[in-house]
């Protein structure tokens, strides 16, 4: 392989930050030389930001735990097969189980980078479809999951999420994000950092969170809450702003709907009445709320503490309801609704039909489908038990649902009871080691991109492609996601990708009313096709031509166009979210002796569980250590290095104990991710096991792996 002499553009897709990067090989061999990584500085969008995970995607690339072949299991061993001997056993094994079972017993369970990838953003629904199965899962259901249901009921479109302007914000609340770590999330916004300090200095940034994390240490104040606490917290501040008249519904107000239903539900819950359950006093629940309705302009931003809790989906509510009865809805500085460049549904023009779920339900537990999907918790399960419906076969992409979602040991159990096991992903993880065929794709850096999704959550409008830098002996991810589709629509294994591309971009331009013409194919041809159809009417053309990005301005406000409820307004008081609310009232007052609860936290260098292996990540502070308070740790008789074992109502681990002030009383805080095998000092756990698989935020069955309660052992 030759050394690049003038550096690529890259758009990074390791996060939601989406940074431009620019990388040079500086050795001819793999292993022999180097690379450099830097910022792009004339990304119109990241202006030259970038994180330490990015610096590694050159070691990702040359990672030798990387598949570069299919992998086929013969007699109990994964071994090295054809592309070709790869589709033939999949049509040969698929196909007869679909006949004798019928399509729902086989599953499809697609992980986070799916998100950050052109390929699966394009060609994964069509598979899906091909499937033909109700038996759809995702990381989205150990995720953020409550926050798109919200929006889906307030708004009308789960695709419909307001975003906070940053740059033009002067008061900001965090809960449950340390974007500082994450680099953010539903807001994709590079160099969190400068971003918040910038606030900071021209107004007030909040961090409600019971860690005091990086973003909590650079805010201008921090609020330990107690885990779970938050929708209490929020129907504290909206009670407030109500009963004290501070509500002002600003240039939203023609187009919202239910605040008189808003004012019956919050009127009997003072503040008094919910701090012990939050863990913040009703002083500073109140003064909170004053704050936030004095300020010009405010944004109320919630993430994962906050949607993957027993309260998801009320706190992703109130959060909204919050911003909208302070006049910020729409409005700059304060949570806007990006228009993204391409494939945004609110975009699409015409009328939309409201969003709705429960359209059907899951066989054993009853969760309703959300946006197509079952929750991820209740898969093991669904492969297990025996009887009509159940799941016999699984389709897994780039994921790893056996370390990332509860239920621990059941999900090597429930691989290994699979009549077909097929994974699309480049390692050989805890889940995809059970797989009869595992599919590889392109790294990073042998593919092309560009941010279908995560331009939807984008604090400034904006439109970048980048090429793949180098070349790939493996086949397009498109086009194995393609090839599957064909297998699994019974057209065969031998059928033309190109053929199957053809089918597909028809589809696309008849779906939104343009002509293909531009004598594109793959993924280029079909952003063509969305970028045409857009609202900006670029083409791929236009954005190939641009290596630095288009920018696209600032957010604008798109109300009420940008609305798809029956009523054409924001609704305040959705009963499908409302009706949750006695579950929360219903909660007792903590006791002095309850137990401590256990959240999760991440690590700069890591990204969920599947980079801790790479050399130039390991070490710092990306550790699997149990982080606890000095004054419990000195209660729990446990200390700094030592070990401790964990126990939760389902599981138990074993773990070296980390005392920080960070952690605040009563709370303790495990990564996520890890397993014994992984990690520099080849010591992790996976902090699932303790997550109790049947714990969910009950709206939409996402999983509560924020505020389990667990007690200490030393060890
Ligand atoms: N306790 C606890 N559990 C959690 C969380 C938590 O905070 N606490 N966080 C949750 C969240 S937010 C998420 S998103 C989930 C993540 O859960 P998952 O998405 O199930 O798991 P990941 O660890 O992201 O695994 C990603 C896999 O995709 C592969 N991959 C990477 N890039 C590509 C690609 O381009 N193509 C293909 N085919 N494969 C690729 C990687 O090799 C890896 O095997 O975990 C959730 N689980
Ligand atoms: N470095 C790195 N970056 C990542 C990832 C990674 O694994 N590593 N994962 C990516 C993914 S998939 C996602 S979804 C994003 C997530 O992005 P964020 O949500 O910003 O990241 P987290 O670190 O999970 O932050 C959750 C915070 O919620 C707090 N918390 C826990 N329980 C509660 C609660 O009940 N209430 C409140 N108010 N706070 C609570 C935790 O202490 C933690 O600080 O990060 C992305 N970026
Ligand atoms: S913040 Fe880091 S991991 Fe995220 S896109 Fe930028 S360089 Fe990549
Ligand atoms: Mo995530």
């Amino acid at each position: 392989m030759d050394v690049t002499e003038t550096p690529a553009r890259v758009i990074c897709p390791l996060c939601e930050a989406t940074c431009g990067l620019l990388v040079s090989r500086t050795g001819p061999e793999p292993g022999e030389g180097g690379w450099r990584i830097t910022g792009n500085p004339d990304d119109v969008f990241s202006a030259g930001y970038l994180c330490p995970k990015g610096t590694a995607l050159g070691a990702l690339h040359e990672d030798p735990a990387r598949l570069r072949a299919p992998l086929v299991r013969r007699d109990g061993e994964l071994v090295e097969v054809s592309w070709e001997e790869a589709f033939a056993e999949i049509e040969q094994r698929l196909l007869p189980l679909i006949d004798e079972h019928g399509r729902d017993a086989v599953a499809v369970y697609f992980g986070n980078p799916t998100a950050h990838n052109l390929a699966s953003s394009l060609y994964l629904r069509p598979l899906v479809k091909a499937l033909g199965t109700r038996n759809v899962y995702s990381a989205g259901s150990v995720d953020q999951l409550p926050r798109v249901f919200a929006a889906g009921y307030l708004y009308g479109d789960p695709a419909t999420v307001p975003i906070p302007d940053l740059d033009r914000t002067d008061y900001l609340l965090i809960l449950g994000a340390n974007p500082l770590v994450s680099n953010g999330s539903l807001m994709t916004a590079p160099d969190l950092r400068g971003r918040l300090r910038r606030i900071v200095r021209r107004g007030r940034v909040v961090v409600v969170d019971p860690r005091r994390t990086r973003t909590a240490e650079i805010a201008s104040e921090h609020l330990a809450i107690r885990p779970g606490g938050d929708a209490y917290l929020l129907l504290g501040m909206v009670h407030t702003i109500l009963d004290e008249g501070l509500e002002d519904l600003g240039t939203a107000a023609p187009h919202v709907a239910g605040l008189d239903e808003l004012r019956a539900l919050v009127a009997p819950h003072p503040p008094e009445s919910l701090s012990a359950r939050a863990g913040v006093d009703a002083a500073d629940i109140r003064r909170l709320a004053r704050e936030f309705a004095a300020a010009d302009h405010a944004a109320a931003y919630g993430r994962m503490g906050t949607t993957t809790q027993a309260f998801g989906t009320l706190s992703s509510w109130l959060v909204d309801v919050l911003n909208t009865i302070t006049g910020n809805l729409d409005a700059p500085g304060g949570v806007m609704f990006p228009r993204a460049a391409a494939g945004q549904p609110n975009t699409r023009p015409g009328p939309r039909s409201p969003f709705r779920h429960g359209r059907w339900h899951s066989r054993l537990r009853g969760y309703p489908e959300v946006m197509g999907e079952l929750p991820a918790v209740t898969l093991p399960e669904e492969i297990l038990t025996p009887g009509p419906g159940q799941i016999r076969a699984l389709l897994t992409v780039a994921g790893n649902p056996a370390l990332s979602v509860p239920g621990g040991r059941t999900w090597a159990d429930a691989f290994e009871a699979l009549d077909l096991m097929i994974s699309l992903d480049p390692q050989l993880n805890e889940t995809t080691r059970h797989a009869d065929v595992i599919l590889p794709g392109p790294s990073a850096l042998e593919r092309a991109h560009y941010d279908l999704l995560l331009n939807q959550y984008a604090v400034r409008n904006v439109a970048r492609w980048s090429e793949a830098m180098l070349p790939s002996d493996l086949p397009a991810e498109w086009e194995t996601l393609l090839r599957l589709a064909g297998i699994a629509a019974g057209a065969g294994a031998q059928v033309p990708v190109s053929d199957l591309d053809d089918a597909f971009a028809a589809t696309l331009a008849r779906l939104n009313g343009v002509e293909d013409t531009a004598g594109l194919t793959g993924p280029e041809r079909a952003l063509d096709l969305l970028l045409r159809a857009g609202p900006y009417e670029l083409t791929f053309a236009d954005v190939r031509d641009a290596p630095d990005g288009i920018d696209l301005g600032p957010l604008a406000p798109r109300l009420p166009d940008v609305l798809a409820t029956a009523s054409g307004r924001v609704e305040l008081a959705p009963k499908e979210i409302t009706g949750d609310l006695p579950r929360l009232l219903a909660r007792p007052d903590p006791a002095p002796d309850d137990p401590l609860l256990l959240v999760g936290r991440r690590h700069l260098r890591s990204n969920n569980s599947w980079m801790h292996h790479v050399p130039a990540l390991l070490g710092g502070t990306n550790r699997c250590t149990l982080q606890i308070g000095p004054d419990d740790a000195a209660r729990h008789a446990v200390i700094d290095g030592g070990r401790a074992r964990v126990t939760s109502a389902v599981g138990h681990l074993e773990v070296e104990v980390e005392v920080t002030q960070v952690q605040s009383a009563g709370t303790v805080s495990l990564p996520h991710g890890w397993e014994v095998d992984h990690g520099a000092d080849g010591r992790g756990a996976n902090s699932n096991v303790l997550s109790d698989p049947t714990q969910v935020d009950v709206p939409t069955g996402t999983a509560v792996v924020n505020g389990i309660p667990v007690s200490l052992t030393p060890l």
